[in-house]
């Protein structure tokens, strides 16, 4: 990897770190910007208490001066506020307390009893601890300097969410310019109204009875270079490193790239999108872009169009069985508080991520020590594509 990056830190613990390596030289960094979609991040029709414990915030610790980033490691911090209701369960030193806070009973769903198992420990706060969804506030930081970075080169990314507990039945489709001028204190990220005050009402009858839900969200990123990722080797091809990169996003259960689902049960002749040339309009042009951006596992210029199906957030309210792992006893699953719904936040962890993956076929193509060097071999290899 030539953009990595790491993330640590439990979810009550003391703060949420990541360091990221591999953003060059010379690279304007606004850490309000960071905060701004750290913030996104935690909006969202169905989230739960926890977020109005939390108003996370950015601490940038290295790599940057003036500004700028330096080339060296950046490293982040995210505190988190709740970490004082939690300091003798989550103490670093060993505690004699009994104020352990341990979980004994699973949630189904949840990484908890695999974990439990896996690791060997009696106590599944050990696993739920790392497993939760807060790790994601980390990866949006680190996603928000890659959008910045990608700046630098036309690229532009945002998302919405394309259905919500199985509403509407058929997942909407919507243009740039449709989801562009979503507002974003809107309540499910939906760039469609009446949809959204269905999808409001869903979510008002879920949390009534105690039950969660999943959904679909869509990232799009426009202006990608042609001639990411490559057709040569499967850990280079594009397609399927995003696809990891949105299968790592907590209770995503399946990704879809373009039309990829419907396309399967379709004609050949009703899914590829045909090739016509037009001098005025660039050069190689397609009226359809059903392959959301991608063939071959290399970018084609079009929108790459990501859809990451979410499962319903395993905490419910309305506790589903489960088994306490040391009586053994049938009982209900473990409850603290719970997300009713979290499918827009996840369309903003998607776009971290496909900027993240963006961020790193971007350095492994164009190389330099600076942004300036890497701007002079991305310009020249855009004049070649251009008068291809
Ligand atoms: C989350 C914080 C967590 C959960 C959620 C995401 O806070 P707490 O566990 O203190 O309520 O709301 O975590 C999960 C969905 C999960 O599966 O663990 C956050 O900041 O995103």
């Amino acid at each position: 990897m030539f953009f990595r990056f790491t993330t640590a830190g439990e979810s009550h613990g003391k703060a949420l770190v990541t360091i990221i390596e591999g953003i060059p030289f010379g690279v304007e960094v606004d850490i309000r910007r960071i905060n701004s979609e750290l913030k996104r991040r935690q909006q969202g029709y169905g989230r739960s208490a926890r977020q109005k414990i939390e108003d996370d915030q950015v601490e940038i610790l290295s790599g940057v001066r003036h500004g700028k980033t330096l080339g060296s490691p950046i490293s982040l911090m995210i505190t988190n506020k709740d970490f004082v209701h939690w300091e003798e369960a989550m103490s670093i030193e060993k505690s004699s307390t009994k104020n352990l806070r341990a979980v004994k009973r699973p949630r189904p769903g949840h990484a908890d009893l695999a974990g439990g198992q896996k690791f060997q420990t009696r106590d599944l706060r050990n696993i739920l601890e790392r497993a939760s969804a807060r790790e994601t506030a980390a990866r949006v930081a680190c996603g928000a300097i890659a959008k910045q970075f990608l700046e630098n080169f036309e690229v532009e990314i945002l998302s919405h969410v394309i259905q919500l507990g199985g509403i509407p039945k058929v997942p909407l489709t919507k243009t740039w310019k449709e989801i562009s001028t979503l507002k974003e204190n809107s309540p499910l990220h939906c760039a469609d109204k009446k949809i959204e005050a269905q999808m409001v009402r869903l979510v008002d009858r879920a949390r009534e009875s105690g039950d969660t839900l999943g959904g679909i969200y869509e990232v799009v990123a426009r202006n990608v270079i042609i001639g990411l990722g490559s057709h040569n080797s499967w850990a280079e091809k594009l397609d399927a490193r995003i696809a990891q990169a949105f299968m790592s996003i907590p209770a995503t259960k399946a990704v879809e790239i373009g039309m990829g689902i419907s396309n399967a049960a379709s004609k050949g002749s009703e899914v590829h999108d045909q090739i016509f040339f037009d001098k005025k309009r660039g050069g190689f042009i397609r009226k359809t872009n059903r392959a959301g951006g991608l063939e071959g596992g290399i970018t084609n210029g079009e929108e790459i169009r990501v859809r990451g199906y979410m499962k319903p957030i395993s905490t419910l309210r309305k506790a589903l069985r489960s088994v306490d792992i040391d009586s053994k006893e049938s009982s209900l699953a473990a409850f603290e508080r719970s997300d009713i719904t979290a499918v827009p936040s996840a369309g903003v962890i998607g776009e971290s991520m496909l900027a993240i993956v963006i961020a790193n076929s971007m350095r492994e193509k164009f190389g330099g020590d600076s942004l300036k060097e890497m701007m002079h071999n991305f310009t020249s290899y855009r004049t070649k594509t251009e008068s291809y």
